[in-house]
């Protein structure tokens, strides 16, 4: 029986110390897998570092709506923070031209950013909508949806999921960024987790 684990990161924005910490509580085996939903780029101090450490990882990724705006020759956007864009290598900014929006993992779950409808089969985990708590949503049909950005770049905590255990690791964020919107929102058949 396959005994490796799957881990799914949420927004990085820049945090790669955060993102050190996070990989290092985790404590992935060799045959485990790093998957991050989009957003390596913008808002906190160091986007360049968190795609090549995701790259020189091996990692798989979505290509967050951040990510594509520094896939241009130039910024178009007043939201690319140059030096994240000076940073970046022509092999990294074709790394990021090359990601995926949705990725089966072939474990019966899916990953999106979340700036898109999805139409896949089986649990999902997005990021892209800040929460301040870890979402867990139950579908009709049986399957789960789970929210993991908990805004690290706002003072929120960077956290990871492991697809096959449901485990949830988290290390603390610090503020780099004002938030724009946190959501708390806990519906009927959502489940905030506190952790
Ligand atoms: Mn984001």
């Amino acid at each position: 029986m396959a005994t490796s684990k799957t881990w799914v990161i949420g927004d990085v924005h820049g945090c790669i110390e955060q993102l050190w910490a996070l990989v290092e509580k985790i404590n992935p085996g060799p045959e485990d897998r790093l998957v991050f939903c989009g957003d390596f780029l913008s808002r906190g101090p160091d986007g360049a570092a968190c795609v090549r450490f995701a790259r020189e990882w091996g990692a798989l990724a979505v290509q967050g709506n951040h990510d594509r705006k520094y896939t241009d020759e130039r910024p178009k956007s007043n939201k690319v923070r140059q030096s994240h864009f000076d940073a970046l290598t022509e092999d990294d900014k074709e790394w990021l031209r090359n990601l995926p929006k949705s990725l089966d993992l072939g474990n019966g779950w899916q990953v999106i950013h979340g700036d898109k409808a999805f139409s896949g089969e089986g649990n999902l985990v997005h990021g892209h909508i800040v929460y301040s708590s870890v979402i867990r949503e139950k579908c009709a049909d049986g399957t789960e949806s789970w929210g993991i950005d908990t805004g690290c770049v706002y003072g929120g905590k960077l956290t990871a999921l492991c697809c096959e255990t449901r485990e949830v690791v988290q290390v603390k964020g610090k503020r780099y960024s004002d938030s724009e919107k946190v959501s708390s929102r806990a519906c009927q058949n959502q489940l905030v987790l506190s952790v």
